[in-house]
């Protein structure tokens, strides 16, 4: 089924220069970039994004990192994109990573306050729809 989702570049891919590249495993996979804009996110916004981590002990960490740089919004389509850039992506945890995926080859364990790992996929068709109204509210399909 052609399916939307939405990917960030996070602000830690778009500073080490990796949008390109990312934006070329996507595309490479065959999933079309339907919607792409750079965008500093805000407080109100990461509150809405994250909404089922808000009081968990790496929220306060993850907005700050989340606040240092611009992020690269996507929303792609493709068949099966939402578990397929899941795949791409990796495990949530750089170092878990498998080679070959995303955060496998490109994101590592700083030893910093919160993983760091480059990318954010949304996880289901609920959450895809959420999360583009959040970060797109004039998207249309
Ligand atoms: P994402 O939402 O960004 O696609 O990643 P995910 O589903 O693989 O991971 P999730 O559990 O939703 O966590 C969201 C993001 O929070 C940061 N995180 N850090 N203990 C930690 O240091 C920790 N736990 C979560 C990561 O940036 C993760 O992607
Ligand atoms: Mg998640």
């Amino acid at each position: 089924m052609t399916e939307t989702t939405l990917i960030l570049v996070k602000p830690d891919g778009v500073k080490r220069g990796l949008s390109g590249e990312i934006l070329r495993r996507v595309e490479a996979k065959g999933y079309v970039p339907v919607a792409v804009e750079l965008r500093t996110a805000t407080p109100e916004l990461l509150a809405e994004h994250y909404a089922e981590h808000v009081g968990k002990p790496f929220y306060e960490p993850l907005v700050e990192f989340m606040l240092s740089g611009p992020t690269l919004a996507i929303v792609a389509e493709g068949q099966g994109v939402i578990p397929g850039f899941r795949s791409l992506a990796g495990a949530t945890n750089p170092t878990e990573a498998a080679p070959g995926t995303i955060r496998g080859d490109l994101a590592r364990d700083w030893g910093l306050k919160v993983m760091q790992n480059l990318v954010h996929g949304s996880d289901s068709e609920e959450s895809a729809a959420r999360e583009i109204a959040i970060w797109f509210p004039a998207f249309q399909r």
